[in-house]
């Protein structure tokens, strides 16, 4: 039995042309989702992992699958239509599952022979089995997983061409931001593999640097905490010779233990959800959990730093609170913060969250041409109607938010400050370089969004 297992081409990817310079090879990552699936899936079938963004092959060149398994985010949607449509045509049955299946069931129903609601884990075997023998139903729920006991994922099946391997530690979130998918989707437990497991995994990586997509490593609760020290302290025993990153909340910065077996461990970066300036924006966007203890950022930035670990530091424009003026407000404070990098995304509503209900309520959804307009939904382009900002309005302040953060004194700057404090300024010039150099295809992304798109915000 031949299985295909399909990521779709990503709108993103394609804005920054990842063969067209070496430093984008770091913007392509691997599926982790499918190479968990095919950790899941029997030996008697034969799996080969498609991920259009390293190229879109000739699929009818290729030998028939006898079935087709499809992930998608969001902005994937469409572009996973074209491949489940290519296959169904040919007689091929095609399964989707991922976020975008979970959220937007209806939607996916109609386009693909079935889906897989919810974590993989609990169900994949079946529908495997189901497939075999010609009875694939339409829907199939796997919930949430219990991740004690997952085979590991099959690092051995991706082609070569990513700067970096994934693994995953952790699954869910208790913080529910408004904007985020997470919590609705991976619940609020913060479930945990084996200690065991994970070392072992990060073992069979090939590659030596490495994306921990965990949505948050470390936890919020004490208990949290010690388990994640626990899992540096082994990894750092097992000599396993990784320099990863990971995305962290800002309590990474409280514990000083942690930070060193972190480091000791291979953390040579983490990617923090600042989201607002402002506490009025925190508190709109539900991220209380950033205003504890009266947080002081910047020395909070500076402890992780100590210990040679980069942050990049992530803002949302678009709050209701913002006003004209909030991108160059967003620059100084993460200037002032002390990030090294510095991702500044568009509010989004993205399907399945408490701000998808709620704007949607609030008719503020301005690309709802769906699912042609999921492509838009990226984070990258302003697809709402945002209360002080119109659309050229925000896209102005992504511009100057930008332009200030990436300016060359200021890039230059941070490398100087990094290279006194033995902090690798060789990634933070090529990371901010190759953002600057980005900016320009942003800038083009937004003139086209403008046209073909400028009059649903009026
Ligand atoms: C790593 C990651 C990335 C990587 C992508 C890696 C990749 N190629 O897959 C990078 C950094 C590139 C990235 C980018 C973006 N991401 Co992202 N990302 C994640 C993150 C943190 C982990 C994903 C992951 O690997 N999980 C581990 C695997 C094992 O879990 P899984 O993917 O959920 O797969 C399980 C099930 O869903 C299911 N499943 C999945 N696919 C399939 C397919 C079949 C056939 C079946 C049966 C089952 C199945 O089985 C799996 C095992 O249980 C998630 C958050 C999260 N917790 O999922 C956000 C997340 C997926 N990202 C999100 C977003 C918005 C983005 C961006 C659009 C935004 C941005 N500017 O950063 C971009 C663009 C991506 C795009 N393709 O267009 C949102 C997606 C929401 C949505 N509705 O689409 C999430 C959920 C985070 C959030 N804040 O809400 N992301
Ligand atoms: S944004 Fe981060 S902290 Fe907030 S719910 Fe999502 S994963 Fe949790």
């Amino acid at each position: 039995m031949r299985l295909y297992l399909i990521n779709p081409s990503n709108p993103l990817v394609s804005i920054v042309k990842v063969k067209e310079s070496r430093w984008n090879r770091y913007r392509v990552w691997k599926p982790l989702s499918l190479m968990v699936l095919a950790g899941l899936t029997h030996p008697k079938w034969e799996i080969t992992i498609v991920d259009e963004n390293l190229g879109v092959p000739d699929y009818s060149g290729m030998a028939r699958p006898d079935l087709v398994g499809i992930t998608a985010f969001t902005s994937q949607a469409n572009r996973a239509y074209e491949v489940a449509d290519h296959f169904r045509r040919l007689g091929v049955p095609t399964v989707m599952g991922g976020i975008h299946a979970t959220m937007c069931l209806d939607e996916v129903m109609e386009r693909v022979d079935s889906v897989v609601t919810g974590e993989a884990e609990g169900i994949w075997p079946q529908v495997l089995e189901d497939a075999r023998q010609g009875r694939l139903k339409r829907r199939y729920d796997g919930g949430l997983a219990e991740i004690n006991e997952v085979p590991p994922a099959r690092h051995d099946l991706t082609a070569s061409g990513y700067a970096c391997g994934a693994i995953q530690t952790t699954r869910g979130c208790p913080l529910n931001c408004s904007f985020c998918s997470v919590t609705s989707f991976n619940g609020a437990r913060y479930r945990q593999r084996p200690i065991a497991d994970v070392v072992r995994e990060f073992q069979s990586i090939r590659e030596k640097h490495v994306l921990v997509v965990d949505d948050n490593l470390i936890g919020t609760r004490p208990k949290h905490i010690a388990r994640a020290k626990d899992l540096f302290r082994a990894m750092a025993l097992a000599n396993l010779g990784k320099e990863w990153i990971a995305q962290v909340t800002i309590n990474f910065a409280d514990d000083e233990e942690l930070l060193v077996w972190a480091a000791k461990a291979g953390c040579r970066g983490v990617f923090i959800g600042f989201e607002s300036p402002t506490p009025e924006g925190l508190l709109e966007i539900g991220k209380k959990f950033n205003l504890l203890k009266g947080r002081d950022f910047r020395a909070s930035v500076r402890r992780i730093q100590r210990h040679g670990i980069l942050v990049v530091g992530s803002f949302i424009i678009g709050l209701d609170i913002d006003e004209p003026g909030i991108g160059k407000r967003i620059a100084e404070v993460a200037s002032q913060y002390g990030v090294d990098n510095l991702n500044t995304l568009f509010l989004t509503p993205l399907p399945g969250t408490r701000l998808w209900d709620q704007m949607k309520s609030e008719d503020r959804i301005a690309l709802n041409v769906l699912p042609e307009d999921w492509k838009y939904y990226t984070l990258t382009y302003p697809v709402a109607r945002y209360k002080h900002l119109s659309l050229d309005g925000i896209i102005q302040e992504m511009i100057s938010c930008d332009r200030r953060f990436y300016s060359m004194p200021r890039i230059l700057r941070r490398v100087w400050g990094n290279f006194w404090q033995r902090r690798k300024p060789l990634i933070t010039l090529v990371g901010s370089l190759s953002y600057r150099s980005n900016l320009r295809l942003y800038r083009r992304a937004y003139a086209d969004f403008k046209c073909q798109r400028g009059d649903r915000h009026d």
